[in-house]
């Protein structure tokens, strides 16, 4: 049995992006014989500025959201990272691991400092090591499958190659997990920027879909989404990143195969309206479920307690297993 986890950051509201590339494809999995565990992974939200009070309301959102798309807490193990100490324990060893020189690699990592940098807010030490929590996050679990968008494949390869690492260290301990990406919409582009990445934290620009936007929004953004001035619906990514991204967002709504779909279109008009219409109704079931659970918290809180009841009594074995392998000695 393949033991299965994932996360997602509460750092804004999810989006179509989190949707297409990660959550779906958690569903899908919780279906399996595998064992599933899901988290809102909110320590990460802390590598940047926040405002603690949306955080805690992000963190809640999130957990509700995942529900709301088909979790379900008789098959799956759903709950938030900073409930369970194993976490950040597993993480300190695994700083005593990687190398700073490897952190710095990280595409995300400079990116964002880039970021932080440019607007004055100074770069958090946690933004660099991030990617070992994500480790930690992973390795507790022995997972072997972890289901993410694209964006998240190098911090999965780093997760690899750490527990390689250690294991040659210090003897067995971790599962190699390997990162399993859906066939399309891995990365769900911006619809203002298609060669930017869709994402929750930067500014709620009218490129971002978000899960919970009302139809008449989800339309708005769509039909103004860039495309470009030649005129003709193809599929050619590198060439015309905006068209391609609403034919792969298409594509996932519907299940055909974006190449072909193109096929169909003469105009940008026509191609706009059948992709908003697909992602309406998507996401309508998740958003009239969202709003009957946001209507009691009170089930919520408690399939995160249990949750992380059980995600600890998983986790702690096996990080106390890697704390004697690296030669600390037992309380
Ligand atoms: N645009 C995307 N397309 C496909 N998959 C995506 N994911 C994120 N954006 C897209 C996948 O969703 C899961 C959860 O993501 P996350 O919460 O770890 O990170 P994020 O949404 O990318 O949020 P950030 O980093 O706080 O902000 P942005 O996006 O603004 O940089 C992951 O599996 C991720 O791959």
């Amino acid at each position: 049995m393949t033991r299965i986890f994932s996360g997602v950051k509460p750092t804004g509201h999810l989006t179509l992006g989190n949707y297409l590339g990660a959550v779906r494809q958690w569903v899908a999995a919780e279906q399996e014989p595998d064992e599933a565990l899901f988290c809102v992974v909110d320590l990460h939200a802390l590598t940047v500025e926040h405002d603690p009070a949306r955080v805690r309301r992000l963190s809640r959102q999130a957990a509700t959201l995942l529900l709301a798309a088909g979790l379900t807490p008789e098959k799956c193990t759903l709950f938030v990272q900073s409930h369970v100490d194993e976490h950040a324990r597993l993480s300190y060893l695994l700083e005593c691991t990687a190398s700073d020189g490897e952190l710095r690699r990280m595409v995300q990592y400079k990116e964002k400092a880039a970021k932080a940098q440019g607007s004055g807010e100074g770069v958090r030490l946690s933004l660099l090591t991030y990617p070992v929590l994500m480790a930690a996050d992973i390795l507790a679990y022995r997972t072997g499958e972890v289901p993410v968008g694209e964006d998240q494949r190098q911090h999965v390869e780093l997760t690899r190659d750490l527990a390689v690492r250690f294991n040659q260290r210090y003897g067995y301990t971790f599962t190699v997990p390997k990162a399993t990406h859906p066939v399309v919409a891995a990365r769900v582009m911006d619809l203002q920027d298609p060669r930017s990445k869709m994402g929750k934290s930067g500014d709620a620009g009218p490129g971002v879909v978000f899960i919970l936007d009302e139809p008449e929004a989800v339309r708005k953004k769509v039909m103004r989404a860039v495309t470009d001035s030649d005129g003709g619906v193809v599929y050619e990514p590198a060439a015309r990143p905006g068209v391609a991204n609403l034919l792969d967002i298409l594509a996932a709504c519907t299940g055909g195969e974006p190449a072909a779909l193109a096929d169909g279109y003469t105009g940008y008009g026509a191609l706009k309206r059948d992709v908003a219409d697909a992602v309406v109704e998507l996401l309508r079931p998740v958003r009239v479920r969202h709003a009957e659970l946001a209507a009691d918290p009170g089930t919520v809180e408690a399939v995160l307690r249990a949750g992380a009841g059980r995600a600890r009594a998983i986790a702690r074995p096996v990080v106390d297993s890697a704390y004697r392998a690296i030669g600390l000695l037992e309380p």
